[in-house]
């Protein structure tokens, strides 16, 4: 009930009195009074006024499940949301909820993840209040070799997301999001499969919103919203972020299980590639090499021309670096 009574506060323009909030609803007066009594300690900010109702004036940028739900306008994606306070990392509690049986569709949220994780073994700084730290379980009819390229549908939604709150960010492929050259989101995808058969794939995606410092080693690489908005900060709350990227994540994910190509988006992709036609390091095990990015294929690959021919990189065995350092 509270996720609805927050609905009908967020859609309304101005006071909702408390007979329709209780006709919409079907509850008493009571029930919603104790409800706007829940939320207003919570931090919302709302005036009850005789014979006008109920008016948000103020939200706070909390994540609760009700908080999330109150904003997404999916059908799929985040209509089951799991929130936890505190988790090691969202990937791994999605994989334990997947291999429970969770539904397609299953969003994790955790407001600080104490080990959260990159890729390769690699830590992602996750610290409370101040990032969007979330993990999605898919139940896609693909091959496992497809699953790779919810990375790249999920990089999509992600610049989207941020960009809808008028902030320009860019893809550094595979699986990070940057904004003048420094990152603000990383995306990980882990599956569990059978031969030719996905039982579940859960992508991560890691967003800074609010830090203003990062611990030593990736302050030199890392953003966040707040930093690159400037003055606008306050107007971005994590759950209009998160509710933003599940709403564009599933229209990226409906049209690819059908399509199984990235045709569809490889122009745009590649225009948001911030390493489009420029020369990049291509860094495997022990081999540095340097080329001409071209963009993505419609696999996900990068194309590449090292040494005048063409090559197409997989995702997975390569980081790529701009030649002047880390885009
Ligand atoms: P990656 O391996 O490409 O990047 C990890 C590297 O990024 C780290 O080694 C470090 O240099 C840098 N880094 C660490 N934390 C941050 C940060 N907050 N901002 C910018 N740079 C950072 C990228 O892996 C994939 C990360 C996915 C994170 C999400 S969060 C939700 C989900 N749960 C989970 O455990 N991981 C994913």
């Amino acid at each position: 009930m509270k996720e609805q009574i927050l609905k009908v506060l967020y859609e309304s323009d101005g006071f909702v009195s408390g007979q329709e909030l209780c006709d919409r609803l079907g509850v008493s007066r009571t029930a919603v009074w104790k409800v706007i009594n829940q939320l207003k300690d919570e931090g919302y900010e709302i005036e009850s006024v005789n014979r006008k109702g109920y008016c948000l004036s103020k939200a706070p940028d909390v994540l609760s499940e009700a908080e999330i739900a109150s904003q997404m306008k999916t059908e799929h994606f985040g209509r089951n949301i799991c929130y936890y306070n505190e988790v090691g990392s969202t990937n791994n509690q999605a994989k334990l909820l997947a291999e429970q049986g969770a539904v397609h569709g299953t969003l994790v949220v955790a407001e600080i993840q104490n080990a959260g994780k990159g890729r390769r073994g690699r830590q992602w700084s996750s610290p409370a209040g101040l990032g969007a730290w979330m993990s999605v379980i898919m139940r896609p009819k693909l091959l496992p070799v497809d699953a790779s390229m919810l990375t790249l549908l999920a990089g999509m939604a992600v610049t989207d997301a941020v960009n809808s709150f008028g902030i320009h960010s860019q893809i550094k492929w595979p699986n990070d999001i940057v904004i003048d050259g420094r990152k603000i989101c990383g995306i990980l995808t882990e599956m569990s499969t059978e031969l030719e058969y996905i039982n579940y794939v859960v992508t991560g995606i890691g967003v800074n919103v609010h830090n203003r410092e990062f611990p030593e080693g990736i302050a030199q690489v890392a953003t966040s919203l707040d930093l690159a908005a400037g003055s606008m900060t306050s107007n971005i709350h994590r759950s209009t972020l998160i509710a933003r990227i599940m709403k564009a994540f599933e229209g990226y994910y409906e049209t690819f299980v059908k399509e199984k190509s990235l045709a569809f988006i490889r122009e745009e992709y590649n225009k948001r590639l911030v390493n489009f036609e420029k020369e990049v390091y291509i860094l495997e095990k022990d081999k540095k090499r340097s080329g001409l990015c071209l963009g993505i294929d419609d696999s996900g690959c990068l194309i590449a021309v090292i040494d005048g021919q063409e090559e197409h990189i997989v995702s997975g065995e390569v980081s790529v670096r701009g030649v002047l350092g880390y885009v």
